[in-house]
């Protein structure tokens, strides 16, 4: 009695196995194997593989008009006496970037002579967005200028590569 379940079970085992591997080697057949069922597989693919690389392609064209426009870089500053965190900020010439200044203690602004970037003096609390976009490559000092704060070493670097 127990060696008729055992052979069901293993019979089972056997057919459930069967199904899988079928099923896998199938799949592996639609991937890899150039057999006489690939162009079935192919000629079943063909209508959904036309979307997948117009989609690819209008990725590219993407990614190129990024490129010709440049991305935007978005970072937050946070100012504290006497210093700005991060200090450095590093992007690629005609990235547009977008600076959030946020002021957390004192009165600071945030300021680029050579590009022309200026914030309102801000409380602490308060926040100012500015958006620039640097066509020319270079290391710029951002400063507070704020009474000698700048002396007082609040200043960093942003590098346009
Ligand atoms: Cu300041």
């Amino acid at each position: 009695m127990n060696k008729i379940i055992l052979i069901v079970v293993i019979l089972a085992i056997a057919v459930a196995g069967g199904y899988y591997f079928g099923f896998g080697n199938q799949d592996e057949t639609m991937n890899t194997e150039n057999t006489e069922d690939d162009q079935n597989v192919e000629a079943t693919n063909t209508p959904t593989a036309t979307p997948t690389t117009a989609g690819e392609e209008s990725g590219d064209i993407k990614e190129e008009i990024k490129e010709v426009i440049g991305s935007v870089k978005e970072f937050t500053v946070v100012g504290t006496p006497f210093k700005f965190t991060p200090a450095e900020i590093r992007v690629k010439r005609g990235d547009k970037v977008k600076i959030i200044f946020k002021n957390d203690q004192g009165m600071h602004d945030f300021v680029i002579d050579e590009l022309s970037v200026k914030t309102k003096v801000l409380q602490a609390g308060q926040s100012e967005v500015i958006e620039f976009t640097p066509n020319q490559a270079g290391t710029f000092e951002f400063y507070c200028s704020v009474g000698n704060h700048r002396q007082m070493g609040m200043v960093g670097k942003l590098i346009v590569e």
